[in-house]
């Protein structure tokens, strides 16, 4: 495959999204990582943060980059030529929302969906779980890159 997009919020990112990113980027020649802005949803970081650390944790692979987007993602898809999005599965729970985004997103574009089985060590791991945990006091390292352990303390912290 030549480019496909993993698309998410990243609020911000764990582990579990980057062992997707990673796989994806052995598996295709360019992976853009697309961050949502959602001005509708309250975030903990803002867009450029996100992608501040987002960039950091990923720079080991040349053929990761990292955009944000706002809008539909089959229209982010359309602007740069791209046909397959890779999104990660953790769990049933997961399934029917994701289904229905893939056959919508499909229905109007075109542009495909392929999903990839959450590596077991993070299937538990979402970013809103991170900072449920994180705030209270919890450990969340190896959850997520020390760079964003640190950021996310140091936010919570005030
Ligand atoms: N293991 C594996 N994969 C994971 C894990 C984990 N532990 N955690 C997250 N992921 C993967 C999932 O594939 C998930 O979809 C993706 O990472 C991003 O996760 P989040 O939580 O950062 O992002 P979401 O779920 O808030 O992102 C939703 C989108 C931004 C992808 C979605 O809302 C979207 O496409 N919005 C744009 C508007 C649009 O086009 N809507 C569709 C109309 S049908």
């Amino acid at each position: 495959m030549r480019r496909v997009v993993c698309p998410g919020s990243f609020d911000p990112v764990t582990n579990g999204h980057l062992d997707i990113i990673g796989r994806a980027a052995n598996l295709c020649e360019e992976v853009i990582v697309a961050v949502l802005i959602n001005i509708e949803k309250q975030a903990l970081f803002t867009i450029d943060e996100r992608i501040d650390m987002l960039r950091e944790v990923t720079k080991e692979y040349d053929n990761v980059r990292v955009e944000k987007f706002h809008g539909l993602l089959v229209d982010f898809c359309r602007q740069h030529d791209i046909r397959v999005i890779v999104k990660g599965l953790r769990a049933v729970s997961d399934f029917d929302y994701e289904l229905q985004m893939a056959q919508l997103n499909y229905r109007m574009s075109g542009v495909e969906t392929l999903f990839m089985s959450t590596n077991p060590e993070y299937s538990f791991l979402s970013s809103s779980r991170l900072k449920e945990i994180a705030r209270y006091g919890g450990d969340i390292s190896g959850l997520v890159p020390d760079l964003v352990r640190e950021r996310l303390e140091a936010r919570l912290r005030g």
